[in-house]
């Protein structure tokens, strides 16, 4: 609705400066949609006519030539209505009338009961998201805007047919060896013949299975079955299926065809399948689980039990980011964009997505992108941060949205793991807004769906997919849901609570699924959504523009973690954007160091539905923040860090650093590793050297000389830097001991060099004469669809910085040298150091 009513010119744009403030009575209305479509006879003379709607945003009634056919009250899930006694030949006149969704959900609250639910963020309104099936954050999140919208949101259509559909198919994978697959192929669909006592009614099935290169692999014929029919295929030598980095994406051609009893064909669907299967290994650390085991791992680690996504048998560490609708209308995302977003995260290493509770069971082109990319996705049935009632009629709803949709997406490949909800079993435990409701007994919540229906609807309908109760869950009530030692884990009180991004090395999960840093979007789309005026850190847009309660404050605390605030809203622009860099940097490298007692990090979250400030790495016009060119880096299949040696102890320092080489990677990786402590002029003070030699998917850790410590950790002139002979630049790791605002960084001086070649494209190359840290080419400055390659170098002095334009345009290497287009953190800290020492990290 809000998007008609902006294509009429009747409202303005809610994405720019505050105009969503004035669209919430659209949330209040209904609505009415019309159309006239015509029907020719052949459509009428099939027994069924039905008019078919993928998606209805929400509570709808459904007329066809002013007769009432049929309801709607979920979001998620498809309707079918038997039109076919009130059509007619020639015009037919469709309405929808759509009930007001926020009238609808306080209606709801009270049938069934209040329960307490929160999410809104800073938002107006908490409104009660769990009571009405439908997108929660189209309520309003603590990263989205308030806009509960109406509408057809998926495609509709008339289907006309005899005899019998077919209907969802699901190929199952029950085993891909590498010398032989299992497919169990299960077809759905709908007769209008009683052909479950009359199995003679001459419908027949034929599958068809080709392979990746054509050529039929398999090909089974059955009689159809109203009650649904399976096929089962053996496959040799098979061309399996992996995630990427893992091996290749090879897909068959699955072709099925319902056939009448003259061998005609009535209907016929073609889907490209994997081979691979996927589950979640659970076991319990051994007792023996001795020093000898854990030689490579931080020490300081406890025992509890292993929490691994294993594909095709291959242990599989996921490293990747959570999802949201990547636009509160979600009808505006294309196959094209669901591609460029899902390519982003593929090119910034990722191979793991989590599709967040509070959004959607998303669409089959978002799918189909990562069956292709290889990128896994995890998918949460759509519950968040709320006390589900369990009453009528959401329990049925809920039940046919959740068969609709596992039926719907079960066939894609990249779809690994299931998951019951979105810290709302946590909730229970640790947040007051929840109060005692678990323990007090006396109301439903939700724990039936995660508990109960959805692990029955997964092993009825997905059995060879894993299902796993909530994000956070450690695997039993009689656990916190929120352990380190069990399950997944979510780690938010860096962020809210104890701030200062070093305290991620507090935590040790099994599997972090969530925890995130907010940066503000880039600068063109702040020019595009914050007028001029108000382009200042604390003004009434910018707040406006982020949805979390103080938001805004805590970005500018965090850059005071380390910097002295700037008051030019530019530069603290660069430093929240960089901060932000640095904290995912430290989470992902930390819980990366500690595999495979961690087996994944999923930050907090790749993308926006719109132009905020949040946790995102891609803002929501699309474009790349620095999070995502950091991601690129601690993303890298082999990578080299500089951690400390052991957890640290809550809000402590470290107190020694050691080497972590993790070689995500099907080969060994023998390299020559050097560590060395320098000065601020890159002047050596101390360095030391060993051969390394990292089995295939595995962590070596190696210690740094005692002898340093506690000296190098306390010394603000002092940094530490690891790399290997075959390393670049890019591939170094860094410690810098102090926080900036004690460190005397050198005054930037840089010499460029800007190179074109023949098809147009522009590289330049800066040298630093000085150590420089976190250098960017803000290109997008100069046009907002300009791109390069990589940001955030740190150089010693002497080396140089390469940045590959991606432009339609030409620039002056002037232009590209001047320091609003070529800025580093050394631009902004000042050089008169304020103190040499601190006690610790986290003092400030
Ligand atoms: C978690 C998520 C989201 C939220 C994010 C940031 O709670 O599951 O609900 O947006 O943290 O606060």
């Amino acid at each position: 609705m809000h998007t008609d009513l902006l294509a009429a010119g009747l409202i303005e744009d809610p994405y720019v400066d505050q105009n969503e403030s004035s669209t919430h009575w659209i949330g209040e209305c209904d609505w009415w949609y019309e159309t006239v479509f015509t029907l020719d006879d052949s459509a009428l003379a099939h027994d069924r006519l039905d008019l078919c709607f993928e998606g209805l945003d929400t509570a709808a009634e459904v007329f066809l030539n002013d007769q009432s056919i049929g309801r709607a009250e979920n979001m998620h899930l498809r309707y079918r209505f038997d039109a076919k006694r009130w059509a007619t030949a020639g015009d037919n006149r469709l309405a929808i009338r759509f009930a007001s969704p926020v009238r609808y959900a306080l209606e709801m609250e009270q049938r069934v009961g209040p329960r307490p639910g929160i999410g809104a963020g800073a938002n107006p309104r908490q409104l009660p998201h769990h009571m009405i099936r439908k997108m929660a954050c189209n309520f309003g999140w603590d990263w989205g805007p308030q806009l509960p919208t109406s509408g057809i949101w998926r495609p509709w259509a008339v289907e006309a047919w005899s005899h019998a559909r077919l209907g969802d198919i699901r190929p199952a994978v029950t085993r891909a060896d590498e010398s032989n697959a299992h497919l169990r192929i299960s077809v759905g669909g709908e007769s209008q013949e009683a052909t479950e006592t009359s199995p003679s009614s001459g419908l027949r099935l034929r599958a068809v299975l080709s392979g990746p290169a054509g050529g039929v692999v398999a090909e089974q014929i059955a009689d159809w079955r109203a009650d649904g029919c399976l096929f089962e295929m053996d496959i040799d030598d098979p061309e399996r299926w992996w995630p990427r980095g893992y091996g290749k994406q090879p897909r068959y051609t699955l072709e099925v065809y319902l056939l009448d009893a003259s061998g005609q064909q009535i209907d016929y669907r073609s889907h490209r399948v994997g081979l691979r299967t996927s589950e979640l290994r659970i076991a319990p650390d051994s007792s023996a689980s001795s020093e000898d085991d854990r030689k490579n791992l931080p020490g300081g680690l406890t025992t509890g039990e292993s929490f691994t996504l294993v594909i095709n048998d291959q242990p599989v560490f996921c490293k990747g980011a959570n999802w949201i609708p990547d636009d509160c209308f979600p009808h505006r995302v294309t196959p094209e964009r669901y591609r460029e977003r899902i390519e982003q995260a593929a090119e910034a290493n990722m191979n793991m997505l989590r599709v967040w509770g509070g959004g959607l069971y998303e669409d089959h082109a978002f799918f189909e992108t990562c069956d292709e990319l290889g990128v896994l996705v995890w998918q949460d049935f759509l519950f968040a941060c709320a006390c589900y009632p369990e009453e009528q009629p959401l329990w049925d709803l809920v039940e046919a949205e959740a068969r609709d949709n596992v039926a719907r997406l079960s066939r894609h490949p990249s779809l690994v793991l299931w998951n019951g909800c979105n810290e709302n079993i946590w909730g229970t435990f640790d947040w007051p807004a929840f109060g005692d409701i678990r323990t007090a007994g006396k109301e439903t919540w939700g724990l039936g769906y995660y508990l109960d229906l959805l692990p029955r609807v997964i092993e009825d309908l997905a059995a060879t997919t894993p299902y796993w109760p909530g994000s956070p869950f450690s695997g039993s009530m009689d656990r916190h849901p929120n352990a380190n030692e069990y399950g997944n884990r979510h780690i938010w009180d860096v962020w809210n609570g104890h701030g200062n991004y070093h305290n991620y090395l507090t935590h040790f999960p099994r599997f972090a699924s969530e925890f995130g840093f907010q940066g503000p979007p880039t600068w063109p789309t702040i020019e595009a959504s914050i007028p001029k005026a108000q382009r200042q850190w604390l003004s009434d847009a910018s707040r406006h523009h982020n949805k979390q309660i103080d938001g805004q404050q805590r970005a500018l605390d965090r850059i005071a973690d380390a910097f002295d605030v700037p008051d030019d809203f530019d530069d603290q622009w660069f430093l929240a954007s960089v901060n932000q860099a640095r904290a995912l940097t430290m989470g992902c490298e930390w819980f990366r160091a500690m595999s495979p007692w961690c087996s994944g990090t999923l930050y907090w979250q790749l993308n926006d539905c719109w132009p905020v400030t949040s946790w995102a790495a891609v803002d929501g016009q699309g474009r790349p923040k620095l999070a995502w060119y950091a991601t690129q880096r601690f993303f890298r299949p082999r990578l080299l860090t500089l951690m400390p040696d052991a957890v640290v102890e809550s809000r402590g320092v470290p107190q020694a650093l050691a080497a972590y080489l993790h070689n995500d990677h099907e080969q060994s990786w023998r390299d020559r590793l050097t560590i060395s402590a320098c000065d601020l002029t890159g002047g050596t003070v101390d360095e030391f050297t060993a051969d390394i030699d990292v089995p295939a998917r595995s962590v070596q850790r190696v210690d740094l000389p005692s002898s340093w410590f506690p000296e190098m950790l306390n010394r603000s002139d002092r940094v530490v830097f690891a790399q290997t002979a075959r390393g670049e630049i890019q591939d170094r790791a860094w410690w810098f001991p102090e926080f900036d605002r004690d460190i005397a960084y050198p005054s930037p001086r840089f010499t460029t060099r800007l190179e074109r070649d023949s098809a147009g494209g522009q590289t330049l190359y800066v040298k630093s004469q000085g150590l420089v840290r976190e250098l960017c080419l803000q290109i997008d400055r100069l046009d907002p669809e300009a791109r390069v390659d990589t940001q955030l170098w740190n150089l010693l002095p002497g080396e140089s910085a390469v940045f590959r334009i991606s432009s339609m345009h030409r620039y002056l290497e002037d232009t590209l040298a001047d320091p609003t287009i070529l800025r580093s953190v050394n631009h902004l800290v000042d050089p008169a150091p304020t103190a040499l020492f601190r006690d610790a990290v986290t003092s400030r």
